[in-house]
């Protein structure tokens, strides 16, 4: 265990940033690369600039840090890949083959592919979606999900690659925003409601979404990546659910602490992914597998978002 070396690609994004953090906490700063398609001013430690997209780069880099784990986290999300579908589908599908490819001839040991709720479609049943439900999804996000999915049951079946998924629901946190996501209100809510502004929900008031606050969701990830291999009988993805609520609930809680805060409605395209979407998925699958359990409900979440996000704010002016 201690002598892994973790690269972690998309490490600026939301998940990223939280789980390169996590995982150099316990493989230590020296065992974990991050790397993205450009380096932002807040990368410390290890990092290197890699396009996914590019087999050969990434082939260099693992080889040169002798890489034994991969979490793959690059990827364009459900409603950004909505405006350019083709793209989308070209960078999801290929970054993930290059990383089960490179994996395979580099002997790297095991990888992490992220999905989502997005495999879902509306043939699904909405309430406690189980994992096996039937996988119609509706858009390009979510039809790249699912294909990554078959293919880490191939490559773990044909080849013995050690590759372990998660279907994320919406995840809430306060370290990092979100981007392009059909899910992303549920942390710029709170950002308005500690600035002490008015928000705009592009989402109707009861549409409820699976979520998952960060701290649930790194840790199911570091618990499904170090479970003894025997108890992983998914091979396609599990099923992850920590909470779920719709934008009202979320308002309600919210002006439960802030009785000022307000919000008004504004539908846009990304309410056909949402009603696409299960309104709460059953995990029981990863509970009896691996053991899981998320931990925080509506109102732990909504206590730590706003006490970090109001800490912050004071500590930005
Ligand atoms: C999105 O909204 O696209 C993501 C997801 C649920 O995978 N947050």
């Amino acid at each position: 265990m201690l002598n892994e070396m973790i690269l972690i690609t998309g490490a600026n994004g939301q998940l990223g940033t939280v789980l390169t953090e996590a995982l150099k906490e316990k493989y230590g700063n020296d065992n974990v690369l991050a790397t993205d398609i450009s380096k932002n001013e807040t990368n410390s430690g290890l990092f290197e600039v890699v396009d996914a997209t590019n087999i050969d780069a990434l082939q260099t880099i693992v080889k040169t840090y002798k890489v034994s784990q991969i979490y793959h986290l690059a990827a364009i999300l459900s409603a950004k890949g909505e405006q350019n579908p083709l793209l989308s589908w070209d960078i999801n599908t290929k970054t993930f083959l290059n990383v089960l490819e490179v994996s395979r001839l580099n002997n790297v040991k095991k990888v992490f592919f992220p999905s989502s709720i997005a495999v879902f479609g509306s043939n699904a049943k909405k309430v406690n979606t189980p994992n096996n439900a039937v996988l119609n999804p509706e858009t390009v996000y979510g039809i790249s999900k699912v294909d990554g999915e078959n293919w880490a049951q191939y490559y773990f079946k044909k080849y013995n690659l050690d590759v372990r998924s998660l279907r994320y629901p919406g995840v809430v946190g306060y370290q990092s925003l979100p981007g392009g996501g059909t899910t992303d209100y549920a942390v710029d809510i709170f950002h308005k409601a500690v600035i002490g502004q008015p928000f705009s929900c592009f989402l109707e008031e009861n549409t409820a979404l699976p979520m998952i606050f960060i701290d649930d969701a790194i840790r199911a990830t570091i618990e499904l990546m170090e479970a003894p291999s025997n108890k992983i009988k998914t091979r396609t993805a599990y099923n992850l659910a920590g909470v779920s609520f719709t934008p009202k609930q979320l308002a309600n809680a919210i002006k439960e602490r802030i009785s000022n805060f307000s919000i008004n409605y504004n539908p846009d395209f990304r309410q056909n992914i949402a009603d696409s979407w299960p309104e709460s998925i059953d995990d029981s699958e990863a509970k009896k597998d691996w053991g899981w359990q998320p931990k925080y409900n509506l109102s732990a979440l909504t206590n730590i978002m706003l006490e970090k996000l109001k800490e912050h704010y004071k500590q930005a002016v």
